[in-house]
């Protein structure tokens, strides 16, 4: 179905998290959000840029990410008529890197044909496979280990089927020892967020005794080639999150075995194309994948729902409650969780919920509407 875009409009929100989130590489305490909206023939598609506020998880920030959208990816969009959905990737396969950049705007494009077709965006995309998804929580690095202890104890009651646990140097071993202790069965993983190097190799070792489901990213960023020597070294599985960017990535990297788990995110990847793809390739290899998440708000959240309805999303992902990250999310309902740690999919077309544009205009500092010169 081609699609005459007839506008695009960049928001950019302000939204403080109501705890905040420490990885290896810093703490956030308020996102700063860029949502898309596409607009042809009267429906709207809405994605949003998962990038954070500095270069510090890729190459991507706020900022930034407004001027790439702005300069080089909405105008390629505008102006003419295009394909389908599945052809917006391709047109801003130019734009080197960026990927949750160009990734935002691919999604408005895939939730906007849907809408067009009246169909949710599970169905559109070829998901299905599941009416409710599997969830786990990514709790950051705490200010003291009884802290940790507490925020587990409180996500297990509340029925999310896997912890996930970001670790560095000095907050990693002896961390994961007492988290065992305490909870001796629960679904277990970590998260290095690219701080080790694999001189760290004995040390991580030592991890192999606490029967984690993986270990998420523990080496460089945009390293294959060292995780596939470490994999071979470690009983634990590796999951390759920040350097798998696209389909080829995934293939190189399970060829060399430089994991045996792939985490997606639909923006590291470049939207629902390649997400698509790097699926099938991990499937076709028999390697399990899970969603992973960038404390999106509720629009992106609900991308990822739909994302993780395709067959080989097996394994609990990070997508969780927008109740964990907001006072009030910008869409309604907001996402919750059941006690059997699921969210139900949704039937209405498109992402599945409504916008809430009052509170999405209350939280906008800056708008900006692209169309054809
Ligand atoms: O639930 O959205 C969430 C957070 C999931 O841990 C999570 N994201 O590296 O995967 C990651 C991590 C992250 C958090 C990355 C903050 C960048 C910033």
């Amino acid at each position: 179905m081609a699609i005459r875009i007839e506008r695009i409009i960049l928001r950019e929100i302000r939204l403080p998290l109501v705890h905040f989130f420490e990885t290896s590489f810093g703490r956030t305490t308020e996102r700063r959000i860029i949502l898309v909206e596409a607009v042809a023939g009267g429906v709207s598609g809405w994605g949003e840029v998962t990038c954070g506020e500095r270069p510090f998880y890729n190459e991507e920030w706020t900022d930034g990410a407004w001027l790439v959208l702005r300069e080089f990816a909405a105008p390629r969009l505008l102006g003419g008529e295009v394909e389908n959905a599945e052809a917006v990737a391709p047109l801003v396969a130019h734009i080197r890197g960026h990927r949750m950049t160009t990734g935002g705007l691919e999604a408005a494009v895939w939730d906007l044909e849907a809408r067009r077709l009246g169909l949710p965006l599970w169905k559109h995309i070829g998901g299905g496979a599941r009416s409710a998804i599997p969830c786990g929580v990514s709790i950051g690095i705490q200010e003291s280990v009884p802290d940790l202890l507490k925020k587990i104890e409180g996500e297990l009651a509340a029925g999310y089927q896997r912890i996930k646990i970001k670790i560095k140097p000095g907050w990693d071993v002896e961390v994961v020892r007492e988290v065992r202790r305490e909870f001796p069965h629960c679904k277990l993983m970590v998260d290095a967020n690219s701080a080790y190097t694999l001189a760290d190799a004995e040390h991580l070792r030592r991890l192999d005794e606490f029967h984690l489901m993986m270990i998420e990213q523990p080496l460089s960023h945009d390293d294959i080639i060292d995780h596939a020597v470490l994999q071979a070294r470690l009983e634990t599985a590796i999951c390759l999150d920040e350097c798998i960017r696209s389909a080829r990535h995934a293939e190189q990297a399970i060829r060399l075995k430089a994991c045996r788990i792939i985490n997606i995110k639909l923006g590291r990847v470049g939207g629902f194309r390649e997400a698509r793809r790097v699926h099938d390739v991990a499937r076709a290899a028999g390697v399990p994948v899970w969603c992973g998440g960038m404390l999106e708000c509720g629009v992106g959240r609900a991308h990822n729902i739909a994302l993780s309805t395709l067959p080989n999303f097996v394994l609990p992902g990070d997508v969780s409650a927008s109740r964990r990250y907001w006072a009030r999310d910008v869409i309604t309902p907001p996402v919750e969780v059941t006690p059997a740690g699921t969210i139900e999919v949704r039937a209405e077309p498109g992402f599945g919920y409504a916008l809430d544009l009052e509170f999405m205009s209350q939280i906008t500092v800056r708008q900006e509407t692209l169309s054809c010169a």
